[in-house]
């Protein structure tokens, strides 16, 4: 077992124990080593993605799950970019979790963005298919990042795509999240332009697609 793998188990052990503060202090002695964001990704996704499994096996329980979830939101929230920006100049960037209420995936987009000095619109989570067209033809996006954990949700990302194209918007359309981590073309079924597997890919797709400008 690596180091990192060691520190997941550990973090993981105690979100099991509903133990916030050790979460705490186990996150805040890696952080001060440097690279917050590569810590939660190294850390904090695969202790996740391993209590997602767990559950799955009925070795643990929702509430567990929950109170994981719950802990992760608070410790990595401190951690990153809070700030609320308004967006100027381009790209016109926005970001919504579609139907279901995984948010902690965005959060983390958001803030690799900003701390990669794009400016971006935060839409919340829970959203219909519908608000999301309805916002990014209002705001003019350039470029509309899509995160869900679901599979359910996944699917609805074909009616904003298909709800952008009836209005005659070429918002580039990015998606992420696991259901596209675990069926590979998924993306590309659901009519995306493509997908990021994490916050340093969001930050990378973002610049290539400014780089190209593919929306003009
Ligand atoms: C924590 C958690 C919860 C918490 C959520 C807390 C919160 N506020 O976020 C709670 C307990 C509330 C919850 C509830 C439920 N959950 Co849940 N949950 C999880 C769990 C364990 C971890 C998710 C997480 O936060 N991961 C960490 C984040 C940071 O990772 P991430 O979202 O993938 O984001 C990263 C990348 O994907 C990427 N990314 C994300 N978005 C985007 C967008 C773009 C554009 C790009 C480029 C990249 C990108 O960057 C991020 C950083 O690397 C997962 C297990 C798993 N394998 O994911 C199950 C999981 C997602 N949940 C699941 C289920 C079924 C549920 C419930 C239906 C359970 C129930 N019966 O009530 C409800 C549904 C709630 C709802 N309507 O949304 C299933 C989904 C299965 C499926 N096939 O659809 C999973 C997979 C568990 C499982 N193995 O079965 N859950």
């Amino acid at each position: 077992m690596t180091e990192l793998n060691k520190r997941a188990k550990q973090f993981m052990d105690a979100l099991l124990h509903i133990d916030a503060d050790r979460c705490s202090m186990l996150l805040d002695n890696l952080s001060s080593q440097g690279g917050d964001l590569r810590l939660v990704e190294d850390v904090v996704i695969p202790a996740l993605e391993q209590i997602g499994v767990s559950w799955e096996g009925g070795d643990i329980s929702l509430s567990q799950v929950y109170m994981a979830g719950r802990i992760c939101e608070r410790v990595v929230g401190r951690l990153l970019l809070e700030n609320t920006c308004s967006i100027y100049g381009r790209p016109r960037v926005g970001i919504g979790v579609i139907e279901d209420y995984h948010a902690l995936g965005k959060r983390m987009v958001i803030s690799a963005l900003r701390s990669s000095g794009y400016d971006l619109l935060d839409y919340g989570h829970g959203l219909k298919a519908d608000d999301l067209v309805e916002r990014a033809l209002k705001d003019q996006l350039d470029i509309l990042l899509i995160s869900c954990l679901m599979l359910t949700s996944a699917v609805c990302v074909k009616d904003v795509v298909a709800g952008l194209r009836r209005a005659g918007s070429r918002v580039v359309v990015v998606v992420g999240g696991a259901p596209f981590r675990l069926a590979p073309m998924l993306w590309k079924e659901v009519g995306a332009h493509c997908m990021g597997s994490n916050s340093g890919e969001a930050v990378r797709i973002v610049r290539t697609l400014m780089e190209d400008r593919i929306w003009e």
